[in-house]
């Protein structure tokens, strides 16, 4: 058994990582995204696999010349704000180890193989998740994803074209995605089914479907101290009483909501706001429900805005359908990794991932890893050396077994 994974986790784990709170901070196209596809790059080609950037920026280190049919493993090293630091290096340190894995068992693979960092996946910056993997596949245009900006006003091309890349070629490439014969994911686990299981490991039976929808209050700035409470059109009384309405819409339904990021303008402590806006990140086991949830949350933002004499507008910034990957690759990939006392666990996810976005167009299987906790999309985030190092001998096993090695 080759054991790399302690070497190649820990000279990645540095990167990105937040002093004060040990959460990761690692957006796409800034110093430490810039370091973490070094780190790949070099690890990549120090197994003798030939990297390759993309026009969107996504990379991909081949085994063996490129070509048709090729397995292909990954996942993305971007994080979100103040994030965990195994959702997504998690997968991709999994599948650098689990070549390294299959070259020490002796096989060498009869079709390409491939591991992949897919770009700016939590869309923690420029606000679409999963943009290099919507842009390879052509579920976004290269013209909304040129356009779409950070919180500084910086545009995605602007980022791309500063890291180096052209964003003028960014756009579908089916080229690529018809090379692409099987795609397997590895993730940590965002949640405790497979503690409650007892399980290190388990499959993906599906992706809930989510989206995210911006929502606008516009009210009028004033002064906090002689303004009267009567004469106010203040935008944080109906942004309030929605983050309320967000919660009981979702409980209501069996569904999710959040609303984790706001903007207040002009944010002073002593002015009445003139704009608060708000995303709603909302997810539901099926889309007649989300659909439900969503339009149950902006119609309450819309009355609760009559009501404080505030204007209200909400858009849809992007949305994921819902993925249910193919039964026969799930059961294959559950039965390999299950071992002998059976198959692995199967679970849904209410987290979205590139495989989802990938799944339109290419078989697709994910694999989780335990997490104790459950916790993600935090500092706290984790799991035990133990099923990590469990989790590259079950992608091994995957991918030897989907070589027919
Ligand atoms: O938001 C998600 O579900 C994923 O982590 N990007
Ligand atoms: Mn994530
Ligand atoms: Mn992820
Ligand atoms: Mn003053």
């Amino acid at each position: 058994m080759s054991d790399t994974f302690d070497e190649l986790w820990g000279a990645l784990a540095p990167v990105g990582r937040q002093r004060t709170t040990g959460g990761y901070r690692r957006f796409s196209w800034t110093a430490a995204d810039a370091e973490a596809r070094a780190w790949f790059t070099a690890a990549a080609t120090d197994r003798g696999l030939t990297v390759e950037t993309d026009r969107n920026g996504n990379l991909w280190a081949w085994w063996g010349e490129p070509g048709p049919d090729a397995l292909v493993t990954g996942s993305h090293l971007d994080s979100v704000p103040d994030g965990g630091g195994y959702d997504g290096p998690l997968g991709v340190v999994s599948a650098l180890a689990a070549v390294d894995e299959l070259r020490a068992r002796g096989v060498r693979p009869a079709r390409p193989l491939a591991v992949t960092v897919f770009v700016e996946e939590e869309g923690a910056r420029f606000g679409v998740a999963c943009l290099g993997s919507r842009l390879l596949t052509g579920a976004i245009t290269p013209e909304r994803a040129r356009g779409l900006t950070d919180a500084d006003g910086i545009t995605w091309a602007r980022a791309m074209a500063d890291a180096g890349l052209d964003p003028d070629r960014i756009g579908a490439d089916p080229e690529a995605v018809r090379r692409i014969g099987t795609f397997v994911e590895l993730h940590i686990e965002q949640g405790r089914h497979l503690v409650h299981r007892g399980s290190a490991l388990g499959v993906a039976s599906a992706v809930w479907p989510h989206g995210r929808w911006r929502l606008d209050f516009t009210g009028q700035a004033d002064h906090a101290g002689t303004t009267r409470l009567a004469d106010r059109n203040d935008p944080m009384l109906p942004f309030a009483e929605t983050v309320l309405a967000a919660r009981a819409t979702a409980e209501a339904h069996d569904a999710v909501a959040t609303i984790g990021k706001v903007q207040v303008h002009p944010n002073g402590t002593n002015a009445i706001p003139s704009r608060v806006r708000a995303w709603l990140d909302a997810r539901a086991p099926d889309e007649a429900t989300l659909r439900t949830v969503v339009d149950g949350v902006t119609a309450a933002a819309r009355r609760s805005s009559g009501r404080h004499g505030v204007s209200h507008a909400s858009f849809q910034e992007s949305f994921s359908p819902v993925v249910r990957f193919r039964e026969d690759l799930r059961d294959r990939v559950a039965a390999v990794i299950g071992g002998p006392d059976g198959s692995a666990p199967v679970l849904p996810t209410g987290a979205g991932h590139d495989a989802g976005t990938l799944a339109a167009s290419t078989a697709t299987v994910m694999m989780f890893v335990r997490n104790p906790s459950g916790v993600s999309h935090a500092p706290d985030e984790y799991a035990e050396p133990a099923d990590c190092h469990a989790g590259v001998t079950a992608l091994a096993d995957v991918l030897a077994d989907l070589l027919g090695a």
